[in-house]
């Protein structure tokens, strides 16, 4: 199973790499995924991320655990705790909105130790397309905190870090067109 230690940590190049499309799903890809998949399921499970100190997290990207490739799992719960989609593979935002949304508290990362503060103001719709664990394409509509994520964890795909968005002269700053996520 995968820990903290198999987190690359900020400052290492993986981390500002554009990593490379996934030209086949293998056996190989398939285990990595899940393996990012269930570090997530498990830093939400409260004993199990005590016994192995797991920081709390919701994405990962595949160079966050030192893979080239264009791809991530995710583990956002909806109203009713069912999850809301599982892996994405050469994930592309093909449209967005123009209005924008943060998290008034702002993000973190498990590849960064520290608190950065400020907004990190993104997209308040996306779409994407992608393709899923089984090869399937697929196109999919988000709004809210899994479009916050989405893009956080697209970032890590392009070598951006969330902290590269925030105003440094005015870190807590709203654009004029963004709105907060409660
Ligand atoms: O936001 C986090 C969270 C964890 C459990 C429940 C609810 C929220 C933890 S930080 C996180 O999940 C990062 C993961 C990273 F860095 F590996 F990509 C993703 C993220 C956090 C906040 C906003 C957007 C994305
Ligand atoms: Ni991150």
């Amino acid at each position: 199973m995968l820990t903290m230690e198999d987190i690359v940590r900020d400052g290492h190049p993986m981390l500002r790499k554009k990593v490379s499309e996934v030209t086949e799903i293998d056996a190989q890809t398939i285990a990595e995924l899940t393996s990012m998949r269930e570090y997530l399921i498990n830093s939400q499970n409260p004993e199990v991320s005590e016994k192995y100190s797991l920081r709390p997290g919701v994405g990962l990207a595949a160079p966050q655990i030192g893979l080239d490739k264009r791809m991530l799992a995710i583990y956002v719960e909806d109203e009713d705790g069912n999850p809301e989609y599982d892996y994405m593979i050469n994930p592309k935002i093909i449209s967005h909105s123009v209005n924008e949304t943060y998290l008034p508290g702002g993000e973190g990362c498990l590849s960064v130790d520290e608190d950065i503060e400020g907004i990190v103001q993104r997209k308040k719709r996306i779409r994407v397309k992608a393709e899923t664990i089984d090869g399937e394409k697929i196109e999919i509509k988000a709004k809210g905190f899994l479009a916050v994520v989405l893009q956080h964890e697209l970032d890590h795909l392009n070598g951006v870090m969330f902290y590269d968005h925030i105003d440094k002269n005015e870190p807590f700053e709203p654009h004029d067109n963004a709105q907060p996520l409660d």
